[in-house]
């Protein structure tokens, strides 16, 4: 585990599995559809049980780039916030922007219903391809950025599944917040 220190907010990466996170919130890394899916995705909807996709079906969608806000159903956390990430489709196609956009969103809509405590995966970072170093540096880059202007928000913890994912986010936070 490794934490770093943002004006009044802590940002810390751990190894584990999201779906035991005891945050407020957690973010699921999903599909424009809200039909659930394999990865993380598939690991939240069967943790948290059917009350999460009933209320997806009746949001219908998201945009890449965009996120909307469940409850948590039986995880621990109160709320799962269901974001859609960029397809990687060779670097071209706007995913740094769409990325940057789809944790930005889940900031403010965990700004907007009071939320203290978040826990992130590495969105677009598994079946989506983006490039593991890269989804790192963005993700945290646009953390970071945000809390310095928010304090709001207490903890966002990264909650990466394996080692690869870990070492790559220690690494990019190593560049971003080198007190770390
Ligand atoms: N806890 C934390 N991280 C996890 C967990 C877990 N329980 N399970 C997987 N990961 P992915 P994407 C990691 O593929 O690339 C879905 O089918 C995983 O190792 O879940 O944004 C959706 O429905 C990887 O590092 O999300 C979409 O169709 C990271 O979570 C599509 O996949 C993200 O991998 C979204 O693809």
């Amino acid at each position: 585990m490794t934490e770093v220190r943002i004006n009044k907010s802590r940002l810390a990466l751990v190894q584990g599995d999201i779906t035991t996170e005891e945050t407020d919130a957690i973010a699921n890394a999903a599909n424009s559809g809200l039909r659930g899916g394999g990865g993380v995705d598939g690991a939240i909807h069967r943790a948290g049980g059917p009350a999460i996709m009933e209320e997806c079906r009746k949001i219908g969608s998201c945009l890449p780039g965009r996120a909307v806000i469940t409850t948590g159903g039986n995880l621990k956390a109160r709320y799962v916030i269901h974001a859609v990430g960029p397809i990687y489709q060779g670097g071209n196609k706007g995913e740094a922007l769409l990325l940057k956009s789809v944790h930005r969103e889940i900031l403010k809509l965990a700004t907007a219903n009071h939320i203290k405590s978040i826990a992130f995966p590495a969105i677009s970072a598994g079946a989506y391809g983006y490039p593991l170093r890269d989804a790192a540096d963005i993700a945290l880059r646009t953390t970071c950025d945000y809390l310095k202007e928010h304090d709001d928000i207490e903890l966002v913890r990264f909650v990466l599944l394996d080692r690869a994912t870990y070492d790559a986010f220690a690494e990019a936070l190593e560049t971003i917040c080198p007190q770390s």
